[in-house]
C-alpha cells in the first residue's frame, strides 16, 4: 500500500483545540516528505494568543465534566481511545511514513500498535494510583489519621520529538489523562499529523472538548516556547535532545513548575566473547540501524570482547549491507531516510569528522544512489567505523543516524569503563551467555534501562528514563504517576 502523496489541503495538520480543528494562522511551516523532499503540506504555526487558548481551554476541562469522571469511565474512555487509533490503523500509519519517512512495515510493527497500547497499560494502571494511610496517636488519646491521596497534577505541556512521533506522544499522553490532567501537546514541527488525528480519535472517543489540545509550531522563540513560559501550565514533560532539556528546565524554573526530561544518549552494546554471535549480530543491526538510527535507545557504541572482534564487526557488516533503503511504502524496504536536510547534513558532519579522524570505514560513509524521486530525499549510507580514539566527537556525541563504531576490549572490567565513559546515560545491552556476568554488568553501567540478549523489549509497566545527562524522571506503569499527579497529605484529628 503506497502512502498517497496527497496535496497539502488533504494533509495539512491543523491545531487541535477545545475539540475543534483550528487550521487558521499567521505563519506556516513547511513539511516535506524526507524521502523525496518534496514538499507535501503547508502547517500552521501556533502564536502565543493560540497557546493561551489552548491552555485555557485545557483549564477549563480540568474545572468541567472532566474533573468530576470517575476511575472507571477515565480507563473506559482511554481504551476507546486505544480502540479508536486500531479503527484508524492504516491512516495513522500512512500519517507516520508520510511524516518522517520510515518504512511502512516499521510503523505498523512498533509506532502505530504502541500508540494505541500506550493508552491500554495506562487504562489498567488507574486502580494502583492509590496513597497510604496511617493512624497516628495524640495526647488526647483519640488519635488522628494520616493519609495521602494522588490529584492530578493540572494542565501538562506536551513537547515531543520527531522520531517516535505517535509512540512518544501517546507515551505522555496516556498517563497524564489516566491521572486525570490536561494537556496542551506541541507535536515536532517536523511530524505533525498523527498528534492531530489523534484528536479526532478523542472526539470519537468521547473525550470532553479541551482535554486534549494540539499546538502546531516549532520550538524555541516559538510555539514550543510560548508553552514552556506559559503560566497556566503546571507540569511540562519532554523528550528531544539534551540541550532542549537544558532550555526547557530554565523555562520551567520559573514558576517552579516540575519537569520530566527524557534526553539523548550514546548508547553502548558490549559483546561478550561467549554471546549468541547470531543473536548478538541480529540485536546489534536493529540497535544500530533501525528507523534509520534516529532512535534514543539507538547503540552508536560497540565494544566486542577481541577474540570474537574481527568475526562480529565482519558480520555486522554483512548485516548492513542487507539493508534495503527505497519507497517507504514498499514492503521490502528496511531502511528510510534521515528526517530532514538538516538532521542529514549533521550526520554527514560526523561521517566526515570520523575520516579526519583517521577512521577504518568498514561499510558506508556517504549517500546512497537511489532512483527517481527519491534522489531528491535526505539518505545518508548506513556506515560502520573502527580504529577511532575514545576521545573523538564521533565516540562522545550523539549522532542520531544510521552509524556505529565497534571497537575492540579485553576484560570485563575496561568494558564497563569504556561503556561509562560518556556524560549519558540512556541505555544498555549487554550479550554473554554468562548470567551472572550478565547481572554484574548490568549492575555497574551507569544507565536508566540495560538490556541482556535483546534490545527495545519492553513490558510498559517498567520504570522507563535515562540516567546522568540522559533524563529526569522514569515513565511508565505507576512510575509516571511521581510527575503527573501531586500527592497530598491529608490529616484528620479523630
Ligand atoms: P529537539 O530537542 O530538537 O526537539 C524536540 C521538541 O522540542 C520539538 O517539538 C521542538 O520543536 C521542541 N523544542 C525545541 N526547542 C525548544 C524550546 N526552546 N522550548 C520548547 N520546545 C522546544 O529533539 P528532536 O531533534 O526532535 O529529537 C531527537 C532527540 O530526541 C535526540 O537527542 C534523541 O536522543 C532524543 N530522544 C530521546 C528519547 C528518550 O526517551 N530519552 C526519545 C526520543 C528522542
Ligand atoms: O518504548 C518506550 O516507551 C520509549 N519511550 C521509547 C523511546 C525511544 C526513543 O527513541
Amino acid at each position: 500500500m503506497k502512502p498517497p502523496r496527497c496535496p497539502p489541503e488533504q494533509v495539512a495538520a491543523s491545531h487541535f483545540i477545545d475539540g475543534r480543528r483550528i487550521a487558521a494562522s499567521e505563519s506556516h511551516i513547511e513539511n516535506r516528505d524526507p524521502a523525496t523532499g518534496q514538499m507535501i503540506a503547508m502547517i500552521p504555526e501556533a502564536t502565543a494568543d493560540l497557546v493561551d487558548s489552548a491552555v485555557a481551554a485545557a483549564r477549563r476541562a480540568l474545572n468541567g465534566p472532566w474533573g468530576g469522571l470517575s476511575d472507571q469511565d477515565r480507563a473506559d474512555m482511554l481504551r476507546r481511545v486505544a480502540d479508536g487509533i486500531e479503527r484508524r490503523f492504516d491512516e495513522f500509519a500512512n500519517a507516520e511514513v508520510r511524516d518522517t519517512g520510515k518504512p511502512l512495515a516499521l510503523a505498523s510493527h512498533l509506532d502505530i500498535p504502541r500508540g494505541a497500547a500506550n493508552f491500554r497499560i495506562f487504562a489498567d494502571q488507574i486502580p494502583n494510583a492509590g496513597g497510604e494511610a496511617f493512624r497516628m496517636p495524640t495526647s488526647d488519646g483519640n488519635g488522628a489519621l494520616n493519609y495521602s491521596i494522588r490529584v492530578p497534577r493540572g494542565v501538562i505541556g506536551v513537547i515531543c520529538p520527531w522520531n517516535l512521533p505517535l509512540l512518544l506522544l501517546t507515551w505522555k499522553v496516556a498517563p497524564a489523562l489516566a491521572a486525570g490532567n490536561a494537556v496542551v501537546v506541541k507535536p515536532s514541527e517536523e511530524t505533525p499529523t498523527t498528534a492531530w488525528l489523534l484528536g479526532e480519535v478523542m472526539n470519537e472517543a468521547g473525550v470532553p472538548a479541551g482535554v486534549y489540545n494540539v499546538v502546531q509550531g516549532r520550538g524555541a522563540g516559538s510555539t514550543g516556547e510560548y508553552l514552556t513560559r506559559h503560566p497556566g501550565v503546571d507540569g511540562i514533560t519532554f523528550t528531544g535532545e539534551t540541550v532542549t532539556g537544558t532550555a526547557i528546565m530554565q523555562a520551567a524554573a520559573v514558576g517552579v513548575r516540575p519537569v520530566s526530561l527524557e534526553l539523548g544518549g550514546k548508547n553502548a552494546a558490549i559483546i561478550f566473547a561467549d554471546c549468541d554471535l547470531d543473536a548478538a549480530v541480529e540485536g546489534t543491526t536493529r540497535s544500530a540501524f533501525a528507523n534509520a538510527g534516529q532512535v534514543c535507545l539507538g547503540t552508536e557504541r560497540i565494544y566486542v570482547e577481541r577474540p570474537l572482534f574481527e568475526a562480529f564487526v565482519a558480520r555486522l557488516a554483512e548485516a548492513a549491507a542487507d539493508l534495503k533503503p527505497g519507497d517507504p511504502s514498499d514492503s521490502t524496504t528496511s531502511l528510510g531516510p534521515l528526517i530532514s536536510k538538516g538532521h542529514r547534513a549533521k550526520v554527514l558532519s560526523y561521517y566526515a569528522q570520523a575520516k579526519e579522524a583517521g577512521a577504518r570505514i568498514v561499510i558506508g560513509g556517504g549517500i546512497p544512489a537511489l532512483p527517481g524521486e527519491l534522489a531528491g530525499g535526505y539518505w545518508v549510507e548506513p556506515t560502520i567505523w573502527t580504529g577511532l580514539p575514545p576521545d573523538s566527537s564521533v565516540l562522545r556525541e550523539e549522532i542520531f543516524g544510521p552509524c556505529c563504531h565497534v571497537a575492540p576490549f579485553d576484560s570485563e572490567e575496561e568494558a564497563i569503563a569504556l561503556a561509562n565513559d560518556t556524560p549519558y546515560g540512556l541505555a544498555t545491552s549487554i550479550w554473554t551467555r554468562d548470567v551472572t556476568r550478565a547481572h554484574r554488568v548490568a549492575a555497574r553501567i551507569e544507565v536508566g534501562i540495560a538490556w541482556v540478549n535483546s534490545w527495545f523489549l519492553r513490558d510498559l509497566r517498567t520504570p522507563f528514563g535515562g540516567a546522568k545527562q540522559s533524563g529526569i524522571g522514569r515513565e511508565g506503569g505507576v512510575h509516571g504517576l511521581e510527575f503527573y499527579t501531586e500527592l497530598r497529605n491529608v490529616c484528620i484529628k479523630l
